[in-house]
Order: C-alpha cells, then structure tokens, then sequence
C-alpha cells in the first residue's frame, strides 16, 4: 500500500509558487502562541490581527516588521539570527482563483525543525522534521480575494528529536525550501512507485495510488521512447499493482539514462524522467546492473557554496555537484538528512549514484518510542519522495552510533522498517569501528547484521594521530558484505601553508589524503569511499578563531569555491580507480 498522503513528483504537477518576501515576527518567548499561563490562545499571532481603531491595543503587526525570503535559512539573512534557536512567525498573503471541480494543497519543501501551520487564522496542522515535505489539504478554504497563510518554524534542539540535541552541522532555521500551491484534479494521481523488480533488469513493477472519489479507474503507464503502453484498473481504494517487461538501456554514471514515464488515469495524467537500474550485493561486492562496481564519492552537506546557508536551488545543486564530477566521483554521500529535491534529480541526470540518509545521529533517545516513530515518519517521507530515483541506491538509517542493546532494537527496526518501504534497494549505516587490536581494526559493529552495505567512519590522522598513522593499519571484518568508508580526512584552511605535520595546513590535509588513499588499496573487501567533506561548512561546535571561525575545516573545497591541495590527491587517486 502507499505509504502516505504526501504528493509527489511535485516538479511536474500544476503548482503556483509561493516563494519571496515573507513577513515575519521572531518570538522567542512564544508569546505569539501561548498565554502568561503557557496555554493556547484563542488570539495569537496566526489570526494576523491588523489594528483597526485608534484606541485598540495589538502588540504586533506583520505588515510594519520585517521580511525574510522563502527558501532560506533565517541564519545566513539576519545577522542577529546567525545563532537563533526558537520560534520564528512567517506570515504570506495570497489570492487564488479555486475551481470548483480541483483540489488544492499546500506544500512545503522542508521547515526546520517543528512547523504548526495556518490559513486565514485556522490551524491545518503541523510538521516535526526538517528536511522532508508536507502538505495539507486546502480545498474549499480559500476566500475571494487575499488570504494569509501563517507557519511558525520552530528550530529549538531537543534530546528526544531526530537529530538529537547534539550534532555537527548549523542549526539553519525556517522555511528553508520552496512553498507551493499544488492544484490537482478532483481525483487525482496521488503517487506512483515505478522501478525495476529487486534483481531483475527487465521487469518493472510497482503501483499507483488514486486520490479522490472517483477510485476504480483504467490506468495507462507509457513509455513512448521503447513502445511500452500497459493497462490496468484501480480499485475500490484506487489503488492498482503492476509488473511487466520491458527492453530497457539502463541508468548507470556513464550513461544515466532516463525515460519518459506517463501514467494516465481517467481524471489525472503524472508525468516522469525515470531511470532503471539494478542494485544488488554479492559476498563483498555492490553490484549495479549486474557489474561490481567501486563507488567513487564524496560526502555532502546541504551548504550553499559561496553565499553560506541551505542551499536550496539547482545552481547550488549544480556547483557542489560539479565539483564532485570534476573529482571523478561516480557516486555522493548526501549527509546527514535528506537534501533537497532538486539535489536528487540533478545528481541522477549528472551521473551520480546516491547514499541517502535520515538524521539518526549520535545519542539519539533509543528508547523513546516517539523518537522512533519520528526517524520512521522521516524515512517514510524521505522514501515516498525518491523511491524513483535510480541514482539513489543506499537508505542510510544511522551515522555514528554507540553500540547499546536499545540502539541495536531501535536501528534493526529502522532497517526492517526502510526494506518494508523499498524491498529494491540497499540499506547501510555509518558505523564506529572496534578500537584497535596493536594495529589491527575490525569492523565488528552487531548492527552490521542487519545491513546489506556497512558504512565506517574513520579519522586516522586527524582525532586520532599523525598523517603518517593510516600506513601501520590492517583492516578486517567479521562480514561477508561490502565496506564503504563513509568518512575520513582532516581539517585544512584555505591558503594556509606548512610542512605535513602541520595542522590546519593544506600539506597537512595533503598528506592525510595520501597515506589513507595509500591504506584503502589494503583493504580487500572496500567497495567505496565517501571522504568528509566537500566543502568547508559552518558548524557551532567549531569556534576557533582565525582557522575555524565557526567552519568545519575538512573541505576539499574552501567555502569559497577554492580547491585545497588535497583536492588534486583524490582526484588522481580516483583516475586511477577508475581506470582499473
Ligand atoms: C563525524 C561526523 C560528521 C562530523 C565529522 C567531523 O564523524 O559524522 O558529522 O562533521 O565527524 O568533522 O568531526
């Protein structure tokens, strides 16, 4: 069955946007929300009060404050906002003209963290995650003439949350991507999952889901490029499966073919770019379309490039994407929550094989089950999203987690939970390894059980050591399956010089890159590499002054756009992995 009411595929529906200026009150207090007696009021600010009489009191006007746009972190917009963590009130006027025979949504890219959201000063709902999309349903509620919507973004970091309160990267808050309109037919094309069958290169099967009264309808799912027309009916619940065959080129990075997909209902037409490729694991290879392959990465924060903040837009997309093509990767890292929709698509139309993963991060609350259902509704929504991406090939469903027998119950749930969700690919997670045995490492994590793919972090060199440190090591693992470094490096600023033992230094950060690429030819059962980071990326757990600024320093990139020495190491190194 589907597995939420999210739309999806939202680039090819009808929408009218809602991104630009949008007023805003910053509320630390809550006082926009809650009472002297911390209860709701009738009266908040989401009833977007005006002042009408010269004698009446209203102690807040979004017209006469300020503005932020949407998409955007309010961070990198105010420089007041640079560390807020708390409540922010987004107000936006609209007029739409509704027909009588549509549907209208409103929908949201991402708020980060919590958003409680209002039309016309009635509440439609809320949301708890920040990097996944929602939407409500608003048929029938708008007025003639203009309306308000009014969305409180609430970024403040909790214990029990997904992530938890402590992690490494900005705690960018707001409405950080795009704000839409949806308008769909009465019964509409709800979702449709198309993919190859686990296992197979020639079947494609999945299902597609009706929204609306009209449920039983004849279903068509074309393929124009390769004659494919396949008919089906839906049924009471509108919903129909589907399997058949088909004479496909398949998606891989040297060639990421995608075709034209167009399913067609009585009511609705959805249209797609669909690639198809299989993902499978043998022993200690991953194998794309049947192939071993070596997946050549790098890892990547949603961090805007030059201008700082989220990035959001498909040049952002672009330019990070670019720089890992320009490396020779095959393959990026996209930490340590779901990007953007955009970045997804791009990477899969340039090539890029795709790591995917939900904030489950350090101490987590495992034994919280609220916070387990919250990881879980953020993977399902991050799965309903780009369950047709061909380039996305791993669901990581952890990075860096302290064995513990609740972690194991929590993260071999999540596991079972992401193959319910999508039995075709494979589901990995960034663990620690053993402390060493002299010089010996062994990935030995139980939650490697319940992997197909394991991930470890590693910072030989860096936390641990000197650069030359990575040349004693000997790797083993008590798993037949395949081991992606899923991070490793070391911090270096930008035009700052030194011999190899000196930190901060680029020969610092080269030499690092040298030993440790010199150490993965050692390691017989490694099938990939996401090296930390691309680009330098602001994080409050790094103040020191002159080198750090607020910067996590292990780009291979500066924020600038300025490649490090280090850069050039991999690159070659990649050439030659490439070439084998
Ligand atoms: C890690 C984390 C990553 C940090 C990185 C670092 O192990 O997974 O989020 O940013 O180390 O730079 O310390």
């Amino acid at each position: 069955m589907p597995i939420s009411a999210l739309i999806t595929n939202i680039d090819h529906r009808k929408t009218a946007s809602l991104i630009g200026k949008w007023q805003v009150i910053i509320d630390p207090m809550e006082h926009g929300l809650y009472d002297i007696d911390e209860v709701e009021r009738l009266n908040g600010y989401f009833i977007n009060q005006k002042m009408e009489a010269r004698n009446e009191l209203v102690e807040y006007d979004f017209d006469t404050g300020d503005s932020l746009d949407v998409p955007g972190d309010w961070n990198t917009q105010r420089q007041e906002l640079f560390f807020y963590e708390g409540s922010i009130w987004y107000r936006r006027s609209l007029t739409y003209e509704e027909q009588a025979d549509k549907r209208l949504f409103l929908y949201f890219g991402a708020a980060n963290y919590h958003a409680v959201v209002f039309l016309n000063g009635e509440k439609l709902g809320e949301h708890t995650g920040g990097f996944t999309p929602f939407n409500f349903e608003i048929t029938g509620k708008l007025k003639q003439g203009a309306n308000f919507v009014v969305v409180k973004v609430d970024n403040t970091r909790q214990h029990s949350a997904v992530p938890t309160k402590m992690f490494d990267w900005w705690n960018y808050g707001g409405l950080t991507r795009r704000v839409l309109l949806v308008e769909v037919p009465e019964t509409f094309i709800q979702d449709a999952s198309i993919q190859l069958a686990k296992d197979s290169q020639d079947t494609i099967s999945g299902w597609v889901q009706l929204n609306g009264k009209v449920a039983a309808q004849q279903i068509t799912i074309r393929i124009p490029e390769i004659g494919i027309e396949y008919q089906l009916e839906t049924n009471a619940q509108g919903y129909a499966k589907f399997t058949f065959t088909a004479d496909l080129e398949l998606w891989s990075p040297e060639n990421p073919k995608r075709y034209t997909v167009i399913v067609t209902a009585e009511t609705d037409t959805f249209e797609d770019e669909i690639g198809f490729r299989s993902i499978a694991t043998r022993g200690q290879d991953i194998l794309l379309n049947g192939e071993p392959v070596f997946l050549r990465g790098v890892s990547i924060h949603e961090e805007a490039p030059f201008r700082a903040g989220r990035a959001f837009s498909r040049e952002d997309a672009r330019t990070l994407l670019g720089w890992a093509k320009e490396l020779g990767c095959n393959y990026v890292r996209l930490a340590h929550y779901p990007h953007n929709e955009t970045m997804v698509r791009e990477a899969e139309r340039l090539g890029l094989m795709i790591w995917a993963e939900v904030p489950v991060y350090w101490s987590i609350d495992w034994e919280n089950p609220d916070t387990f259902a919250n990881a879980a509704s953020q993977l399902t929504e991050l799965v309903t999203r780009d369950k047709n991406r061909a380039a996305v090939i791993l669901w990581s469903v952890a990075n860096e987690t302290h064995a513990s027998n609740a972690r194991l119950k929590f993260l071999s749930d999540l596991a079972h939970k992401t193959r319910e969700l999508d039995p075709t690919r494979l589901v990995t997670a960034a663990l620690f390894h053993d402390a060493p045995d002299g010089t010996t490492i062994r990935i030995n994590d139980p939650l490697g059980e319940h992997l197909d793919v394991l991930g470890c972090n590693e910072y030989w060199g860096w936390y641990f050591g000197n650069p030359d440190l990575p040349d004693l090591l000997e790797w083993e693992t008590r798993y037949d399956k395949p081991l992606i470094m899923s991070e490793w490096g070391g911090g270096a600023l930008y035009g700052y010089h030194g011999d190899t033992l000196t930190r901060w230094s680029e020969e610092y950060q080269e030499e690092l890159y040298k030993r440790q690429t010199k150490m993965f030819r050692r390691i017989p059962f490694l099938r990939g590499l996401t090296p930390w980071i691309l680009m330098d990326f602001l994080s409050p757990r790094r103040p020191l002054p002159y080198f750090q600024d607020w910067y996590n320093r292990k780009g291979l990139v500066s924020n600038r756009g300025e490649r490090k020495k280090a850069f050039a190491v991999l690159q070659a190194f990649y050439q030659d992995l490439a070439q084998q």
